[in-house]
């Protein structure tokens, strides 16, 4: 190729790339002003390993995409703009952080509280549900069996906390390093890893997560995410936990 050939299939180029841009400026300028950019930073929202409408008729697929791609994805973008001028809290393990709430200064420590407790909550969240999730079994069950009174009881104990938890809140399971269970719920978005704990599984019951289908039917909704639970990562988790490797 000559270096005059080059030379013009570059000038093409840049002028292929100036028609093709000009009409978006002129069309960002007549649009209301476009929202900021999300910030890109250490905190990412992950994918859901399921679509949307993975879990209809027990969530709908609307409540998903708000849940999955606006609440969650709030929470990291606020932890992102915090951690614009707090480098650390991307590099730190969340379960530290969570843990050790009070070794951040007084001016983020309620932000960080609040959005790395959301996300650590809903990044569990996501990671527990599935659709043809299976069936409690082998060592999960069983400590089920001897913590919690079995599946049925277990599951009425669940729904009873969960309908109980006043305003916005999880019901998790949480476990111990032995290995023992036991049902406790939080309000907003704490975490059971503030209390030094880790959460084998929860269900979110704030209004976000059920009232475009449920409305004031918590009740319907905390009955219904049975359904959707993926029991052979909770057996993953599980086995986690008693190793000291389980993080959110
Ligand atoms: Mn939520």
């Amino acid at each position: 190729m000559s270096s005059m050939s080059r030379r013009q299939l570059m000038f093409a180029a840049t002028g292929i790339a100036a028609v093709a841009a000009a009409p978006r400026l002129v069309f960002a300028q007549a649009a209301a002003p476009a929202p900021a950019a999300a910030p890109t930073g250490p905190f990412t929202l992950p994918p859901l390993a399921y679509p949307t409408n993975a879990f209809e008729p027990h969530i709908d697929a609307k409540t998903m995409e708000i849940h999955h791609g606006k609440h969650h994805a709030a929470y990291v973008a606020n932890l992102n703009n915090v951690a614009k001028t707090n480098a650390q809290l991307g590099t730190a393990k969340i379960e530290d952080v969570l843990g050790n709430l009070n070794a951040l200064d007084d001016s983020i420590k309620f932000t960080v509280r609040n959005n790395l407790g959301g996300h650590a909550n809903h990044t569990m969240f996501w990671e527990i549900m599935a659709p043809n999730g299976g069936k409690p079994e082998g060592d999960v069950l069983a400590a089920i069996d001897r913590d919690l009174g079995g599946m049925e009881k277990f599951q009425n104990d669940f729904n009873a906390a969960g309908g109980r938890q006043f305003g916005s809140g999880w019901v998790f399971v949480t476990v111990a390093k032995d290995g023992k269970l036991a049902i406790e719920t939080r309000p907003n978005q704490d975490s059971p890893i503030m209390d030094g704990k880790r959460a084998l599984m929860g269900n979110d019951v704030w209004e976000h997560a059920y009232y475009l289908n449920y409305q004031n039917r918590r009740a319907d909704y905390l009955k219904a995410w049975w359904n959707t639970v993926n029991w052979a990562k909770i057996a993953e988790r599980y086995a986690a936990a008693k190793a000291g490797t389980l993080g959110v």
